[in-house]
This record gives structure tokens, C-alpha cells and sequence, in this order.
């Protein structure tokens, strides 16, 4: 192979891989108004419209009022109109847009509609999938949330295409909500988190992710969140869900430096970044060597102390370049700063999609990114006078786009 040929192989590779996207907010067509896409939806994507509320200064309670259609006249015209998209999150529209095959030139989001008025969801969803290679999504799906949780009750029919994750943030970050909710579902939850509800909430989290055939279980943490410690979220971690994960042998998932509402006036759009504790996850990975624990940080300054953790103890396995971190610069840092410190395993990218349209523009640019810093990487192998070869590179893409996350975590899916 000539060091001329890497660059060849690395782009078609990337191109062709089949993606698994470990973390996900979509939901299958059956899932009805769950189940999110389109130009609409797309324009007001809680990124938009925290952007859209600072560069115009419009009172947000003004802006929430407006009825969704015309949230997106208003975004389209103060961000793609007055202004250059040149954000991330404008950008990202665009490249879906054009993607699609529709022609800017209008600039009239009228004429975008027109595209989507003529295909339905099913429809939409597998042109998606066709276009972004994705072969499986997973879900965020949260046992408390009454609108999804009936969608559960009546035995509903689940698109192969879409894994389930249960994501235990009211459990873990409101345990009186939460106990509140498990005492009507008829668990016996009562004041005290003694034995009798340890045992109830152990029954509650295998009856749900057996009822949705969960392959791991998810919790977004703050940046204050500490172990060891006696508080009632590490009590429930360490006597229940960590009692789960060793006997189903189910990882789980801590997402952690997220400071939720710092402007409630945002309302979802409101949620900010903090420093975290990394203390704490070496703590868990030393105490459960036997549960396997994904782990990603809101946090540019956790990541290279992450990164060393990581190389520390064999069940971390740390995915994505999450929410405030997946924006070209930060995926390039954080992704070599990785491939330097880790090798091939860790997982570079996961979409955090809530609207089907995002998959495309999400993949499309950290696919560009993770592409760069590869070529990079191979160029710098190839002048070792290693034999490189393109079976090994592109087994390495395979790994690098989802296979690992089936392999460290031995999903049989
Ligand atoms: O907690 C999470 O899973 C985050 O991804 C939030 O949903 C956040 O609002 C988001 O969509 N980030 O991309
Ligand atoms: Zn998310």
C-alpha cells in the first residue's frame, strides 16, 4: 500500500460503514407523536431556539407561545435569513436539507415543506436510514414518562431497527417523584429506603427493561455528583441498579455534567455544562469490576482525565462527543485525543438525535471529522513502516462506528 492510498480508503470506508448510534432520543413511526422529523421539528430543535432567543432577544414566554409551525418561520428567518447560519445546529439543517436533495437557492422554508408534504414517516425513516447507513438507533426511554409508557402497554410492535436504553434520571435525580409514581404502579416503595423498596425498585427496573428488552441502563448526572458518598441517588445506584447490572450482566450508562433549567425560561433549551468529579468513576470502576460502564462527560476539561481513567480500568468504555462537545473543533480534540490515549477502543460519536432529519447532518459532519483525524493517525502508522493494510483499516472503521460497542459490552443483537 502507498501512504497515497490511505486517504482513498479511509473516505470510502467511512462511507460505506453500517452505524449503530448508541444514544438517541427518536422513537419508531408506532410510537406516534413521539416519533419526531420533518422541517418543522428540525428548525426548533431546543439548540435553534436557545440560539434564536440570544441573537434576538425575544422574550421567550413570547417565543413558547407561538404555535410550532411559526417558531420555525421565526428561527428560519432570524438565524438562515437575517443572519449567516453559521452555527453548528444552522448548519447541520442545511446539510440535511441539501442532503435531501432539496435546493437552497430559495431560501423560502415554504418550498422546503413542499418535500416533506409528499412522503410519510415510514417512508422518511428508511430514506434515512438509507442515506446515514445507520443500522440501529437507541431509544432514551424513560419508564416514568406517562405518554411513552402507554405506548408500551399495549404489547406494541417495535421497528428492529430501534434498541431500547432505560434512562432512570427521575429515579436516580428525584427519588420522591419517583417513589411517588412506583407506590400508583403497585411497587412497595414506602418512607425509608429500606430493604422492602430496595427490593421493590430491584423488581421495578427488571420488569421494565424486560418489558422493553433494555440493553443497558442510562442516567445523566450533575457535574456535583459524587461517590462514594451516603446519598439517596448512591444508595439506589450501589443497592439496586448495580445489583441489576451484575445479575442481567447490563452495563450501564453515566452521562454526567449536565446542570438541568440554569435558564428555566429556556425550558428544555435551558440545561447547562459543568466540571464533574472523575474521582467518582474511578471509584465505581475499581468497586464493580464486573459491570461495564459507558461512560461520557458534558465537559471539555474532563475529557483528558477521562481519557487516563480509562486506560486504567478495562470496563470503561467511554461513547460520543456529547451535546455542548459535538461541534467539529471539540469532536477532533476530544476523537484524538482518544485514538492517541486508547487505541480503536472507545465509540468516537453518537448522534443524541431527537428529530429523525438530525441523523443526517449529525453522522455527515463527525463522519468528516473522525475521517480526518484516521487519515491522520494511519499516515502517522504508515511512516513506522507498519504494514498497513486496507482489511485491518476498514475492520478498525467497523469497530470505531459500532461493532466495539457490541463486543466490549457483548451485546448478542
Ligand atoms: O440528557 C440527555 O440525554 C441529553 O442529550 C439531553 O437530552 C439534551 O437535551 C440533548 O438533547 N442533547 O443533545
Ligand atoms: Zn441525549
Amino acid at each position: 500500500m502507498k501512504k497515497a492510498d490511505i486517504r482513498r480508503i479511509v473516505e470510502k470506508n467511512i462511507t460505506d460503514v453500517k452505524i449503530i448510534d448508541i444514544h438517541t432520543h427518536l422513537f419508531p413511526a408506532s410510537f406516534g407523536e413521539l416519533a419526531l422529523w420533518g422541517p418543522d421539528e428540525l428548525i426548533t430543535y431546543h439548540y435553534l431556539i436557545a440560539e434564536a432567543i440570544r441573537a434576538t432577544h425575544i422574550n421567550p414566554s413570547k417565543f413558547f407561545g407561538m404555535g410550532k409551525a411559526e417558531q420555525a418561520d421565526f428561527i428560519f428567518k432570524e438565524l438562515f435569513i437575517n443572519r449567516s447560519p453559521i452555527s453548528e445546529s444552522c448548519r447541520g439543517v442545511l446539510t440535511t436539507f441539501s442532503t435531501l436533495g432539496i435546493n437552497l437557492d430559495s431560501m423560502n422554508l415554504d418550498d422546503f415543506r413542499k418535500f416533506f408534504s409528499k412522503i410519510t414517516i415510514k417512508e422518511y425513516i428508511d430514506k434515512v436510514f438509507d442515506i446515514t447507513g445507520i443500522e440501529k438507533v437507541v431509544m432514551t426511554n424513560d419508564p416514568f414518562d406517562k405518554t411513552e409508557v402507554a405506548y408500551w402497554v399495549n404489547d406494541i410492535e417495535i421497528d428492529k431497527r430501534f434498541i431500547s436504553a432505560l434512562r432512570l434520571d427521575i429515579l436516580l435525580n428525584d427519588y420522591q417523584t419517583a417513589r411517588y409514581e412506583l407506590i400508583k404502579m403497585g411497587f412497595e416503595v414506602g418512607r425509608s429506603l429500606n430493604g422492602i423498596a430496595k427490593r421493590e425498585i430491584i423488581r421495578f427496573l427488571k420488569e421494565n427493561i424486560k418489558k422493553t428488552n433494555a440493553v443497558y441502563m442510562a442516567v445523566s448526572l450533575p457535574p456535583d455528583f459524587k461517590m462514594p458518598g451516603k446519598t439517596i441517588r448512591n444508595t439506589l445506584l450501589e443497592e439496586c441498579v448495580f445489583e441489576v447490572a451484575v445479575e442481567l450482566d447490563i452495563p450501564v450508562a453515566f452521562m454526567i455534567g449536565v446542570k438541568r433549567n440554569v435558564n428555566p425560561d429556556l425550558q428544555l433549551a435551558g440545561g447547562s455544562v459543568g466540571k464533574s468529579n472523575i474521582e467518582s468513576i474511578e471509584y465505581i470502576c475499581q468497586k464493580y469490576p464486573k459491570i461495564k460502564f459507558m461512560t461520557t462527560m458534558l465537559s471539555r476539561e474532563n475529557q483528558h482525565e477521562l481519557c487516563v481513567t480509562a486506560r486504567k480500568f478495562n470496563n470503561l468504555y467511554l461513547f460520543g462527543c456529547w451535546w455542548f462537545l459535538n461541534n467539529p473543533v471539540l469532536i477532533e480534540e476530544i476523537t484524538r485525543m482518544r485514538m492517541e490515549l486508547l487505541g480503536t477502543s472507545f465509540l468516537p460519536q453518537h448522534s443524541d438525535a431527537r428529530v429523525f432529519d438530525q441523523l443526517i447532518y449529525k453522522w455527515k459532519h463527525s463522519k468528516k471529522i473522525i475521517s480526518k483525524v484516521l487519515i491522520d493517525k494511519y499516515e502517522d502508522l504508515y511512516d513506522t513502516g507498519w504494514p498497513l493494510d486496507e482489511e485491518t483499516m476498514k475492520n478498525d472503521i467497523v469497530n470505531l462506528f459500532g461493532r466495539s460497542f457490541y463486543n466490549f459490552l457483548k451485546l448478542k443483537l
